[in-house]
């Protein structure tokens, strides 16, 4: 798939640091990469209802890291997939009618539209999970040779005993997994499984449903394989940071690391697992199902400026869970015409040491909620009488909100 075009991207005077990202298998704060390179793959959307700013949020997050490798001068290989055959998808295209592959399409175009718009800088590899059935059914061949694999009714599970390590990427209990894997998509109770937890990954071709020759027969792949085999071949194991919605981390990442630790009997799949929070409103997660999302297309439309909605979205933690009010949006674009105004002024108070408190902030698991705070101060200070004023400091503030933050002030 063709992923959507590259902001400019200023370079910053010196270095930015290594990022230090919470990581949900360890519970520890850690260094993410320490270069030269770095490696991160980012689960993609599911094409329909793109893109709410609950998927906003989570792509923004992992572009301010992206931001802050480049910062540090790394290589980053970036992989996102994009999950374009998949049971919500193919509901979804049932109850409009429409074909589920014009769905896809329809919805990824306007991802990637509003991800230019936000100024997010696109993935080198953005691979459609069509497009990847031959790396898949190569993985579940692994996966069979390593044993891991059995047959009920001609749809193949993967066996979670078959990974000594499961379970360690979420670190649930038994009963939270049973319960989240039932409500994410599994099926514990299907008669004929060997454990609850067992997940599909290759599902037989079931009638008026689209399916692919594979040698276990005509069907399509689960959804948690798709994303194993998407990795491991753009980016092999271990990689450095697995990234994606907290609503993830069970059971669709720790499935998704126990595949790759199967097939490449090595461990671990990846360095780091990084959660964002939910984005949420009116007290509920926003989410296809419910129904209560705002769309970034929609503010697009309304002549809203995509730096407003990414600083909104950046005045929270990415791990916050957190909610969406108008009120915030309308907060941001206060807060951004504070902020041009300094970025086009004559001369601001000296902001090297800016640079190095904002470089900080986000070198602390993305304190995105920090480095503003600390820029609101730069800003008020500028307004105070008395301090010595540097005619480069207004550029040199313009650029780091645009290459860390992604807010472009012009
Ligand atoms: N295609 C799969 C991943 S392989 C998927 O989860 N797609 S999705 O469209 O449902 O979500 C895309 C990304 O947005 C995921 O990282 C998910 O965790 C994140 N996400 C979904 N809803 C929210 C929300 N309300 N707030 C924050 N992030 C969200
Ligand atoms: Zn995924």
């Amino acid at each position: 798939m063709r992923a959507w075009p590259a902001p400019d991207l200023p370079d910053l005077p010196g270095r930015g640091l290594p990022v230090r990202l919470h990581d949900t298998s360890s519970g520890s704060t850690r260094v993410a990469a320490a270069g030269p390179t770095a490696s991160m793959y980012v689960c993609g959307i599911t094409p329909y209802d793109a893109t709410h700013l609950g998927h906003a949020a989570t792509y923004i997050a992992f572009d301010v890291l992206n931001r802050a490798w480049h910062d540090a001068g790394f290589a980053v290989a970036y992989v996102q997939n994009v999950t374009d055959v998949d049971d919500p998808l193919l509901e979804r295209a049932i109850e409009t009618g429409q074909n589920w592959r014009d769905l896809a399409d329809q919805q990824t175009q306007l991802f990637t539209d509003d991800m230019a718009w936000l100024r997010v800088i696109p993935p080198q590899h953005f691979v459609g999970a069509v497009e990847s059935i031959p790396v898949i059914i190569e993985l579940i061949q692994r996966l069979q040779a390593a044993g891991a694999i059995y047959d009920v009714d001609g749809d193949l599970y993967f066996s979670v005993r078959s990974d000594p390590k499961f379970g360690q990427v979420a670190g649930l209990d038994p009963a939270t997994m049973r319960d989240l894997f039932a409500e994410r998509g599994g099926d514990p109770h299907r008669p004929g499984k060997k454990d609850e937890l067992d997940c599909l990954v290759w599902q037989r071709a079931r009638p008026g449903e689209p399916s692919w020759d594979s040698p276990f027969g005509p069907g399509r792949p689960g959804w948690h394989v798709e994303c194993t085999a998407i990795a491991l071949q753009h980016l092999g194991m271990p990689f450095d940071v697995q990234g994606g919605g907290n609503d993830l981390a069970f059971p669709h990442h720790e499935m998704s690391a126990a595949h790759g630790q199967v097939g490449e009997e090595r461990w671990p799949f990846a360095h780091v697992y990084a959660h964002a929070g939910m984005v949420g409103l009116n007290g509920e997660k926003m989410s296809k199902s419910l129904g209560n999302l705002v769309f970034a297309s929609e503010l697009r439309r309304n002549g809203h400026h995509p730096a407003a909605v990414r600083l909104a979205l950046l005045s929270g933690h990415y791990r916050a869970d957190r909610e969406w009010t108008d009120d915030l949006l309308e907060q941001a674009s206060a807060r951004l015409d504070r902020w041009r105004e300094v970025a086009r002024s004559s001369a601001a108070p000296d902001a090297v040491q800016l640079l190095s408190d904002v470089r900080g902030h986000i070198a602390d698991d993305l304190d995105t909620p920090g480095a503003i705070a600390t820029i609101d101060r730069w800003v008020d200070s500028a307004a105070g009488a008395g301090q010595p004023m540097d005619p480069s400091a207004p550029a040199l503030f313009s650029d780091l909100v645009d290459a860390l933050l992604g807010l472009s002030l012009e």
